[in-house]
């Protein structure tokens, strides 16, 4: 079962041919949507042919198809995770009742909100990675940055059919919407706060991939875990995807850490920038920028908006249905950091109101193993040196922190302090433009820029000197 049509010209396994009105409002979205990807898609690459994976069912062996194909023609379409029959609501004040199929009224505003915003990261993320194909470091990593460009154009598929499915009139406008506003963009900004940020070069582009993916992870768990059971089914098959753009993230870092390390080991120095190589402290403070930034995305610690959103059965926690308490969570409480005076202390408050700092909490715990991979590349090496994540309150723009400076290690600074010390701690002008001297495209195959080690292997076993996209 499960199997992906095909032959329609909407990719789906949710019987869309069956619903002529729904069917009619996403061909006519379709071509706009191939607008944006022309327009906003990969700059340069659109003729080239990819090697690509596309979904041909939604199993776990639905995915083992790769096939060369030119970008506007991957075959973008609604692939929903099976139904899970009896299923109820895990949590909130509907606990232990069925699923819902359709959109309740009273949660229609909220959930459309919900959707919407996650629709808006995905084409953000394309848009910010648009124009980093003319400076790969080699072709696998080439065909990895599509990989994960046309995968997050599905996604905006999904929440399109979501918001054009259950939301009528304002679902469709919502979609339009979806295709107008623009990364970085002043006058029509993208929503979320990390995905107006630029995307500049290949490590900003892993850091990325690694920390902002990664609370994309965090999210669709906790939207996977919806009442509303198309998004939950929507979400859980999501995830399977955004596993790969991790992978590329955790990858692409620990290569560029591998690479610096054998250039510490054969200079005998910590300085590699002199022999092409990025520096540690350089890869700490790119990794701190991307981490702050990716931790305000779980908005603000304290908020009535995620206990609604929990109460009403439309978000739950991530891993829900693991947990063993009551999953109402009225009496429990939760610990949370909050400045106080000159120190951080930590505090209880309703565990209800505390549910970003809890996915945050989660999401940082996955980090920090992610981190231990890279420092473990570091030890196999033989070096003595640690990247670590700063602390929760570093740099942060959303929440208790954000009207605070906080040092990487946790203390509170005065201003004076951040000001004279800001460059050792985030990327400066003159790391930016290091790192972009060193951006230029290698695409013979097999063969790699010098700042970053080759893969361990090739995708779908293919030998090292394959070459993933066709540049003719
Ligand atoms: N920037 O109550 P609060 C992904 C707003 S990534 C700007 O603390 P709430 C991907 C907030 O909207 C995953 N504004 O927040 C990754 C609210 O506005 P209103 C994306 C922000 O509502 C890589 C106000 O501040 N998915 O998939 O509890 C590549 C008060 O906020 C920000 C989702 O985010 C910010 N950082 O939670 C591709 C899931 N933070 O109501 C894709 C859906 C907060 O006052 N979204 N605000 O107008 C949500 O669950 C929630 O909207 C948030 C915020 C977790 C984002």
């Amino acid at each position: 079962m499960a199997r992906v049509d095909y032959t329609e010209r909407i990719p789906n396994n949710v019987s869309l041919a069956d619903n002529r009105r729904l069917l009619r409002a996403l061909e006519e979205w379709q071509p706009r949507y191939l607008d944006w990807w022309r327009e906003m898609g990969p700059e340069g690459f659109q003729a080239r042919d990819v090697y690509l994976r596309t979904a041909v069912s939604v199993d776990a062996q639905g995915w083992a198809h790769f096939d060369w194909v030119k970008m506007p023609d991957y075959r973008w379409g609604i692939f929903l995770a099976e139904p899970e029959a009896g299923r109820t609501i895990a949590f909130g004040e509907h606990r232990g009742t069925p699923a819902w199929q359709e959109v309740p009224g009273e949660h229609r505003g909220t959930l459309r909100r919900l959707i919407v915003t996650q629709g808006d990261t995905e084409p953000a993320s394309v848009e910010q990675q648009r124009h980093l194909g003319s400076t790969c470091p080699s072709l696998y990593d080439l065909r990895n940055l599509f990989q994960v460009n046309v995968e997050e154009g599905r996604h905006l598929w999904a929440m399109v059919y979501l918001l054009h499915a259950h939301f009528g009139r304002d679902g469709r406008e919502e979609a339009e919407a979806l295709l107008q506003r623009r990364s970085g963009d002043s006058d029509k900004p993208r929503i979320l706060g990390a995905f107006n940020e630029r995307t500049p070069d290949w490590l900003s582009f892993f850091m990325f991939s690694f920390f902002t993916d990664r609370d994309g992870k965090y999210q669709l768990a906790a939207l996977a875990e919806s009442g509303f059971d198309p998004l939950s089914r929507t979400c859980r098959f999501m995830l399977t995807e955004e596993a790969h753009h991790m992978f590329v993230g955790e990858t692409g870092v620990g290569r560029v850490v591998q690479k610096t390390c054998e250039l510490m080991r054969k200079h005998d120095t910590d300085d590699v920038r002199r022999f092409g190589g990025i520096d540690l402290a350089t890869i700490q403070r790119y990794l701190n920028f991307h981490f702050s930034v990716s931790l305000d995305l779980f908005g603000s610690e304290i908020s009535t908006n995620a206990a609604n959103f929990y109460t009403a059965g439309l978000k739950g926690r991530f891993e829900e249905a693991k947990k063993t308490d009551d999953h109402v969570l009225r009496e429990a409480a939760y610990p949370i950091m909050r400045p106080e005076g000159d120190r951080i202390a930590i505090v209880e408050e309703p565990a209800l109101t505390a549910l970003n700092e809890r996915l945050r909490d989660d999401y940082i715990a996955d980090c920090q193993r992610g981190v231990d991979r890279w420092n473990a590349v570091v030890r196999r090496n033989g070096l003595d040196a640690e990247l670590r994540l700063p602390h929760r309150g570093f740099h942060r723009a959303i929440g208790n922190f954000a009207e605070l400076r906080v040092a990487p290690d946790g203390r509170i600074v005065s201003q004076a302090e951040w000001d004279a010390r800001k460059s050792q701690w985030l990327p400066t002008p003159d790391d930016q433009a290091f790192i972009g001297s060193l951006m230029t495209a290698v695409v013979e195959p097999g063969a790699f820029a010098g700042w970053i080690a080759p893969p361990a292997r090739g995708i779908n076993g293919q030998p090292a000197e394959f070459a993933y996209v066709r540049l003719g």
